[in-house]
């Protein structure tokens, strides 16, 4: 893979001069490149082993930064650019049927990977609110990046499957957590089911709302803009604020192995919903906002649920650091959602007290 060679089919401003890896990304390679102009830009070989239609991703990115473009100050910095490949495609295919993008390096930017305070709690929930709001009236079809990404339904018949085939011989030492997720099922297919019947409506949705995957102003430290757009699609908005809850509000990280440190901090739920919340309660709806406080308990139940078929699956999909790495960040997120589930009225409370 010579990244200078694949660069040069990219209308860039200039001649690539320097192209060096970014990061250590576990779903797609990035790397940094340099024009001769000054220019930056960021160039990504697409993971196809999980994104399955790359061109139909990379539309969908298209489509959505060129509404965003439409309706704000500063473009250029607001949003991501995609640059095209030299024929006009928004990617470029090599030679071994691997799929390229280039987006504009935003300059004077930086990211986190760490919420330790309520006002960077407070700016992204801004930063995800603004995201939905200049989206809100966006109604073109998005295509659907991966299968089922957050619908629960489909979850359970991968569930249902994983544990008949029982393929790594683990199911049999896993009672408790099996019964664990069994025993709020049918809570979270009820919850699902609002999303099949239209009573909670379908928005675009970033799907992965973590703090790193948004951009804040290096002078300003305002947030800028959401990145990692490769998840766009259509879902309900209340699974971006829930999984940002995950991340943002856990005492600690989502693999914590001493569980005693794990548990939902409410000043840094109130304040990413004070953020967030600002940018968003003109235009939700009563069903909406109803279920918002339930929506980090759907996304963490999910992702309890993923993390455990891995492991029933003999680890296949999650990057793993050691034999046991699923099983930790099973019961990591399993003591999250407890807390969560401990503390549903206050979220509630907090929830109205801001609307
Ligand atoms: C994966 O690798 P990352 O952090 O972008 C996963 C998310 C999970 C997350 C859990 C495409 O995201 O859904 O919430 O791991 N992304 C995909 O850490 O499966
Ligand atoms: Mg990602």
């Amino acid at each position: 893979m010579d990244t200078a060679e694949i660069i040069r089919n990219f209308a860039l401003d200039g001649n690539a001069v320097s192209v060096k890896p970014l990061g250590d990304g576990f779903i797609n390679d990035t790397f940094v490149a340099v024009a001769d102009s000054g220019r930056r830009y960021i160039l990504q070989r697409k993971n196809k082993n999980i994104f399955p239609d790359v061109p139909a991703m990379m539309d969908n990115i298209v489509a959505v930064t060129e509404h965003i473009k439409g309706k704000v100050a500063d473009p250029m910095r607001e949003t991501l650019t995609v640059v095209p490949a030299l024929d006009g495609k928004p990617y470029w295919e090599d030679q071994d049927g691997e799929f390229w993008a280039v987006t504009d390096f935003i300059e004077g930017s930086k990211t986190f990977d760490i919420a330790d305070t309520p006002d960077l709690a407070r700016q992204g929930g801004l930063g995800l609110g603004h995201f939905q709001a200049l989206l809100s009236d966006f109604h073109k079809p998005l295509a659907e990046v991966i299968k089922g990404f957050h619908n629960i339904r489909w979850r359970f018949v991968q569930w249902d499957a994983s544990i008949a085939a029982d393929k790594a011989g683990r199911v049999k030492d896993l009672a408790t957590e099996i019964s664990w997720i069994e025993s709020r099922r049918q809570r979270m297919l009820d919850f699902w089911k609002m999303v099949e019947d239209g009573i909670l409506p379908m928005r675009v949705t970033h799907n992965d709302t973590k703090l790193s995957n948004f951009l804040f102003d290096a002078a300003t430290g305002k947030v800028l803009c959401a990145i990692d757009l490769d998840t766009v699609m259509s879902s309900t908005s209340l699974n971006d604020v829930g999984d940002a809850i995950r991340s943002y509000a856990n005492n600690t990280f989502e693999d914590d192995p001493d569980y005693s440190k794990v548990g939902i901090r409410f000043d840094m739920y109130e304040a990413y919903m004070q953020g967030y919340l600002s940018e968003v309660k003109d235009f939700l709806s009563d069903s909406e906002k109803e279920w918002l406080a339930f929506a980090p308990l759907y996304i963490t139940y999910e992702q309890v649920l993923r993390f455990l078929m891995d492991y029933i699956d003999g680890d296949v999909y999650y990057k793993i650091k050691y034999p046991e790495h699923n099983l930790v960040r099973t019961r990591s997120q399993e003591t999250l959602l407890e807390s969560m589930e401990a503390g549903y009225d206050r979220m509630k409370e907090i929830v109205a007290s801001l609307l």
